[in-house]
């Protein structure tokens, strides 16, 4: 019934197989000091302990006219389902920013977590001694494993929103590696037991990364239909029963390889709460005994699922879980981005978001963002949220903290009621300098720009409305641009993919509208676009939705066969 494997594996796959479940020859690397970083191999299955290996690219040219190898350090990313994070983490994760890496910042990321660049291979054990004692890991943050598993952050509907993010521990718990080699390469001290086999992972692992999320309507702020497994929260009288289940979401391109293509995912069926497990299990199974493991490009479940057709994706599912999928619930989303600000929940507790720009944590120079934060988690008992959105907030406020949280907010100020809209809702991936797959700016370009773009929204009348706009330095899309109402794609340095027709609740991929342009060109077509819509809108209608109504664009229906037509 289903396609399988061809025997010329990819180099990956050798590795994975040969790795002794994920061990390789790290240990050695550890140990070498001639040089700052990890033989190739090693340094891919770093990724699975939650590390990458990177340079600074500002710094490459100089270093190489001065005849120094490039400066190898390590980012680290923790393991943080649902972005929760404890105000005394916070506090100890801020101090290790500010005194064991080169960049003295943290960044927060579009899948709730956070990364720390710049760490020297000398000081990685002692990180992870600290992270461990914090009760915090990096395990399968990165590599061919499921990633950090999103939680919309959801405080009008608390009850429910609790217990969704304790689902995503559930999931995020049972689809760990079990490997101990993470205890034993990076803790040492810790005894651990002999682990033999991956039973959910496999031995080889996936044949790629894999990605889940659950959303609770109407908030999409996860972008639920990117990932690979989405669990839509399914309610009856404000309790939890269940769960639509989507698979199949992504959004990576290679640019000009049309075997390539975003996907959004698709509706499978419903499941009862206690069949979650069951049925990410099966998911995950039978992406790992089907999924491409000889084109790693085309490894996604998307393109497996495409291969064999949904239904049979579903028996399979159905087979392998012992039960029968139900039809999906009605379900409708209207909100992907974060409120700024306090936010009252359901539980008669305080929340408060904070904007942060491009997920940055440092201190600027009219937000004092890095040091407020640290003073926050020095008097919060309670917790922090990170956002998808690249945002974070306060968690559990009682009325009787707020005045003093109040203050510090104001010290530092934190809240900037003069952020523009525009700003609030716009992302972008890290890119340059860290990134080694950048091909143009994205965090660094994006603020100067959007500065660029809001006099001529405002010339063109279009300041009060806004529009979803994300870039990515690659085509890679790690803003998840290729869900927004303008996405920019880097194609070089300064040259961008400018894409339409993406909708405000995230739920189309957009399409190609001008190739290769400078910023003088996508701000001359921006202009033009948004002050039609502005002009001829009907009322409340959202840019991405009169971009298509108006057939500036045609809406992509079936990525594999419409991305790339005109
Ligand atoms: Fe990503 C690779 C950063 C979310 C698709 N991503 C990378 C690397 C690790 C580059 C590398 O392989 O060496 C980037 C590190 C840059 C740096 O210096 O920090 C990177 N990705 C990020 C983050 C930090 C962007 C951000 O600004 O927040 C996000 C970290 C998420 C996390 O905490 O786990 C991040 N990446 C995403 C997303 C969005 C999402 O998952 O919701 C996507 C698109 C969704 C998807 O997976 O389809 C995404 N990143 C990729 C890909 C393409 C994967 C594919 O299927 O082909 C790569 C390249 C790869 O894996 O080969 C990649
Ligand atoms: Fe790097 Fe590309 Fe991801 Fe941006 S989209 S962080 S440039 S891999």
């Amino acid at each position: 019934m289903f396609i399988s494997n061809k025997p010329n594996m990819s180099n990956n796959e050798l590795l994975k197989k040969e790795s002794s479940l994920l061990r390789g020859s790290i240990v050695k690397d550890i140990e070498a000091n001639i040089t700052g970083g990890f033989n190739y191999n090693n340094s891919q299955l770093i990724r699975f302990h939650g590390m990458y290996q990177q340079d600074d690219r500002d710094l490459r040219k100089e270093r190489l006219k001065q005849k120094l190898e490039p400066l190898v350090t390590i980012m680290l990313r923790c393991r943080l389902p649902g972005g929760i994070i404890t105000a005394n983490q916070w506090f100890k994760i801020n101090k290790l920013a500010t005194e064991s890496t080169l960049y003295n910042n943290i960044r927060l990321t579009t899948r709730q977590t956070f990364q720390l660049h710049g760490i020297l291979k000398a000081n990685i054990k002692a990180m992870h001694k600290i992270l461990n004692k914090i009760e915090l890991d990096s395990i399968a943050t990165a590599g061919d494993v499921n990633r950090n598993i999103l939680c919309s952050f959801s405080p009008k509907s608390h009850i429910s929103y609790i217990n969704c993010w304790s689902w995503s521990i559930k999931i995020a718990t049972h689809l760990l590696p079990k490997s101990k080699a993470y205890a034993e390469l990076w803790l040492k001290d810790k005894k651990t037991t002999l682990i033999k086999d991956e039973p959910i992972l496999g031995n080889n692992y996936l044949p790629r990364k894999f990605k889940i999320a659950i959303a609770i309507p109407p908030v999409n702020d996860v972008d639920i239909y990117s990932n690979d497994i989405g669990f839509i929260a399914v309610n009856k009288l404000n309790k939890l029963i269940g769960f639509n289940i989507i698979v199949g979401g992504g959004l990576s391109i290679v640019h000009n390889d049309k075997q390539t293509y975003p996907k959004k995912a698709n509706e499978i069926g419903f499941i009862f709460l206690n069949e979650t497990l069951k049925v990410s299990e099966a998911i995950i199974t039978i992406q790992r005994d089907y999924g491409n493991r000889v084109n790693r490009k085309a490894a996604r479940t998307r393109y497996t699922l495409d291969k064999v057709s949904i239904s049979l994706f579903r028996k399979e599912i159905e087979k392998r879980a012992n039960l029968n999928l139900s039809y999906v619930y009605p379900y409708s989303f209207n909100k992907r981005n974060d409120s700024i600000g306090w936010l009252k929940g359901n539980d008669k507790s305080w929340y408060l978001n904070i904007y942060v720009q491009n997920g940055r944590v440092v201190d600027y120079q009219d937000k004092l963002l890095k040091t407020g934060l640290e003073k926050i988690s020095k008097i919060h008992n309670k917790s922090f949220c990170i956002t998808p959105n690249q945002n974070i907030v306060i968690t559990d406020v009682r009325s009787v903290s707020k005045p003093k949280l109040e203050s510090i907010i104001k010290t530092y100020k934190l809240i900037n009621i003069k952020e523009s809209i525009h700003k609030r809702k716009a992302m972008a991936c890290v890119s340059f300098p860290t990134c080694p797959l950048a091909m143009a700016e994205a965090e660094r370009f994006l603020v100067p720009f959007l500065n660029k773009l809001e006099k001529i929204m405002l010339h063109n009348n279009v300041h009060k409305d806004s529009i979803i706009l994300r870039i990515s330095g690659c085509p890679n899309g790690c803003s998840r641009s290729m869900l927004s109402e303008i996405c920019l794609v880097g194609k070089s340095i300064g040259k961008y993919n400018v894409y339409l027709g993406g909708n405000y609740e995230g739920t189309r991929i957009p399409k190609l509208y001008i190739e290769n342009a400078n910023e003088k060109d996508i701000l001359k077509a921006i202009s033009k676009a948004s002050k039609s819509w502005v002009n001829n809108k009907r009322p409340n209608e959202p840019f991405g939705s009169f971009i298509i109504r108006t057939k500036l664009i045609r809406p992509v229906i079936n990525s594999s066969k419409d991305f790339y037509s005109i």
